[in-house]
């Protein structure tokens, strides 16, 4: 039962997918207090670890495993109490570069957790999942999803899935809305979207040890001044996001200004809404 669980109570193991990935760098350190085993994978081998300012008595285990090979997913879930998904192609391609890893990849970790009796998933899923509203709208978990790309779209199917293996199997899910998580904004869009690595790991925290969150829908962005996100429906996590990306806004606006019709100005999903379409040729 992951209500049981805490920060003082940890899970024996805990597994991260994406470990090789730019978020996942980062939660491969900052989730060891979570886990007394974390389980890492990716599909690509582990770099070193850059840990050199914090001591940890927490196990790290890596398995290779691409997420659209069923029975490599089977393996990689057997014995982890919890998953936090983080794997998967991060960015719009054409669909059938979309299907095995996210796809595909999102439902064996369902059906690798149903089979292994694993309860709680923490999903990465995106801002994308909504990214046709116009940025000066303000839409919560309930608004209708506005799939912005492919990439959205798997995304949206990932939330579908947590909803179904919820409701048929118990298998409680947080599913994270991220919005941009980097070191920092990059650009305008970002200074309301943007996610810290700090805030995440909080909300990941949440996610994985709140008791009964069913199926959850969370927006992930700090506490920004321009937010278009309210998490309202979530308030049961208790998120409260700590920085914001006012920090960075001297130096964000001394970028020029899109035009008025350019998607980054117009669309919380930026440019996503314009990518593409792929293999007309
Ligand atoms: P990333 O692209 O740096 O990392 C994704 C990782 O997944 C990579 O290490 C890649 O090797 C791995 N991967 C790709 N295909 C795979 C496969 N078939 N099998 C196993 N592993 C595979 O992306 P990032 O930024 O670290 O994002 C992590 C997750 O968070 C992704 O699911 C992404 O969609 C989601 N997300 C990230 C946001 C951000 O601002 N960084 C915003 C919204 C969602
Ligand atoms: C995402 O979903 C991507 O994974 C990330 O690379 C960024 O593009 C982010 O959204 C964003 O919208 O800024």
């Amino acid at each position: 039962m992951t209500g049981t669980h805490s920060v003082q109570n940890p899970f024996d193991r805990l597994l991260l997918t994406g470990a090789a990935g730019g978020l996942g760098k980062v939660l491969r350190e900052s989730l060891k207090p979570f886990a007394r085993t974390l389980r890492l994978s990716d599909i690509v081998p582990l770099p070193a670890s850059t840990n050199t300012a914090t001591r940890s008595d927490t196990q790290e285990e890596f398995q290779l495993c691409d997420l659209a090979d069923k029975q490599a997913v089977h393996e990689l879930v057997q014995g982890v109490d919890a998953i936090v998904h983080f794997g998967g192609v991060s960015v719009e391609h054409a669909f059938e570069d979309i299907l095995g890893p996210n796809i595909c990849g999102v439902f064996h970790i369902y059906e690798a957790a149903r089979r292994h009796g694993v309860k709680r998933v923490v999903f990465a899923s995106s801002n994308h999942v909504i990214g046709f509203y116009k940025q000066d709208q303000t839409i919560d978990a309930h608004s209708p999803r506005r799939p912005d790309s492919y990439y959205g779209l798997s995304k949206s199917y990932g939330e579908d899935l947590a909803t179904f293996y919820f409701d048929r199997y118990g298998i409680e899910t947080v599913s994270i809305r991220i919005g941009s998580s980097f070191p920092e904004p990059a650009n305008r869009r970002m200074m309301s979207t943007w996610l810290s690595f700090d805030d995440l790991t909080r909300l990941i925290e949440l996610s994985l040890f709140t008791p009964d969150v069913g199926h959850t829908v969370v927006y992930g962005a700090s506490t920004n001044r321009d937010l278009w996100w309210d998490n309202r429906f979530a308030a049961h996590l208790g998120f409260t996001p700590k920085d914001s990306s006012e920090v960075f806004r001297d130096k964000i606006e001394a970028q020029p200004m899109p035009a008025a019709d350019d998607p980054a100005r117009v669309y919380q999903g930026g440019a996503f809404v314009a990518a593409g379409p792929f293999g007309d040729n």
